[in-house]
């Protein structure tokens, strides 16, 4: 299949536009509150959460929006197994985001359930 020059440049319109379209729906998707909130991104690669060597807890301020990024090569997930707030992200695929905004202080203890051993802590402080 051969592209000539006119219909390359259509396609990155195209391309651009959808892009455009998934960032306001990305946005939509956030409570309207949160569109101020501080956002704390927790890299996810083969096979742990990513986090200082010396920072065995990572501490976050109510209204935080995690945004727990697979940059791994396999699925990975965030799970809450303790803590005031259960919450599960589902598969995260490879290149993938699931933003969590945390709204209750206290320990939450994430792992990644098809990784045993990949664990990161969290505290959420006011
Ligand atoms: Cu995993």
């Amino acid at each position: 299949m051969t592209f000539t020059p006119a219909s390359t440049r259509r396609t990155a319109i195209r391309i651009a536009s959808a892009a455009a379209i998934g960032a306001a729906a990305a946005a939509a998707a956030l409570p309207a509150a949160a569109a101020t909130a501080p956002v704390k991104t927790i890299s996810m690669r083969d096979d742990f959460f990513v986090r200082a060597a010396n920072d065995a807890t990572i501490t976050l301020k109510k209204g935080t929006i995690v945004r727990f990024a697979n940059r791994g090569v396999e699925n990975h997930n965030a799970t809450v197994a303790i803590g005031p707030v259960k919450f599960r992200s589902g598969k995260i695929l490879p290149g993938g985001v699931y933003r969590k905004q945390v709204t209750k202080t206290g320990k939450y203890i994430v792992v990644c359930t098809i990784h045993p051993g990949m664990q990161v802590n969290l505290r959420v402080i006011k």
